[in-house]
């Protein structure tokens, strides 16, 4: 009987119990002073953080051509019924599109933009692949938020990410108020990985994108992370962006405002980290979510 050769998973988790381990990887891969768009003392303060923004990464002219293809999507009944499309359960409003850097050539156009792909490779320290993007319409009046959660945890238990070596960068195409279900993150939380409890059910990725359950921080965990790090909540205008380490512990609240929190997130993990087999998960997710294609952008 031929048994699968033993790997080493550098940060267990979905096991009996939580269990903390020390980042193992660096969180800014490319050498100091490595040619890039972010600055030396920007790229120390999300060594630091875990995270940077960047006020106007794109302009106002980029922002409605973004919105008028966000609300082409998430308008198109095909679209609506492909299944990258996550609906929200009460409102049976479009929640969130996935992979939209294929099935857009605008969103492509996004993702290749040096101001965009540049800053990755200059944190990963290498050529870059899209792992996951998605846009999040977070419609007002009632759209559900994101619980606490490190999107490492999922990316490694269920879509087979090895090393720390993944970057998200949110780029806000609606005014993100402090009121409006905004992305919390915990500074610094990216230098410590949680292991949590539980083992991912099968075909888990139906309920999470919905409601996270798999993979969800105790309470304890939580209050013990945020009384050390705090919460820093990110606002910003339509063009601003928050570019965020895949390790930090991060959520967002409901939005019951009248005012819509639009954005286009995309992953993007380097071509020296690509995914194997889940560290946690009886099956990978679909390729819409997480990437099995590592074609480096171009
Ligand atoms: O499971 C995932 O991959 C997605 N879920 C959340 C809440 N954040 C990261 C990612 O988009
Ligand atoms: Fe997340």
């Amino acid at each position: 009987m031929t048994t699968a050769p033993a790997r080493t998973d550098l940060y267990p988790t979905r096991g009996v119990g939580e269990v903390t381990t020390p980042r193992q990887d660096p969180v800014v891969w490319s050498a100091p002073g490595a040619p890039g768009p972010i600055a030396a003392e920007e790229l120390t303060g999300f060594e630091r953080d875990g995270f940077l923004t960047v006020d106007q990464l794109i302009g106002p002219d980029e922002v409605a051509l973004y919105r008028a293809e966000l609300e082409r999507l998430t308008t198109d009944p095909a679209v609506r019924a492909d299944e990258r499309s996550i609906i929200e359960p009460m409102s049976q409003d479009v929640r969130s599109v996935f992979e939209v850097h294929r099935i857009s050539e605008i969103f492509a156009g996004l993702v290749r933009d040096e101001r965009v792909v540049g800053r990755a490779r200059q944190i990963l320290g290498s050529d870059v692949y899209v792992h996951q993007s998605r846009i999040n319409v977070k419609p007002g009046f009632g759209a559900s938020g994101f619980y606490w959660h490190s999107d490492f945890e999922t990316w490694h238990a269920e879509d087979g990410l090895p090393n720390m070596r993944a970057v998200s960068v949110s780029i806000a195409l609606t005014e993100n108020f402090d009121t409006n279900g905004g992305l919390m993150i915990m500074p610094g939380s990216h230098r410590i990985f949680l292991g949590c409890a539980g083992e991912t059910p099968e075909d888990n990725y139906k309920r999470s994108l919905q409601m996270q359950d798999a993979g969800t921080p105790s309470h304890a965990a939580l209050t013990e992370m945020a009384d050390e790090h705090g919460i820093k909540l990110f606002t910003g205008g339509p063009g601003s962006a928050t570019w965020f380490d895949c390790n930090c512990m991060h959520g967002s609240g409901d939005n019951i405002t009248p005012y819509p929190r639009s954005n286009v997130f995309i992953v993007f993990n380097s071509v020296e980290n690509e995914a194997v087999e889940p560290f946690a998960a009886p099956a990978p997710r679909p390729g819409f979510i997480g990437a099995r294609d590592f074609t480096p952008v171009r």
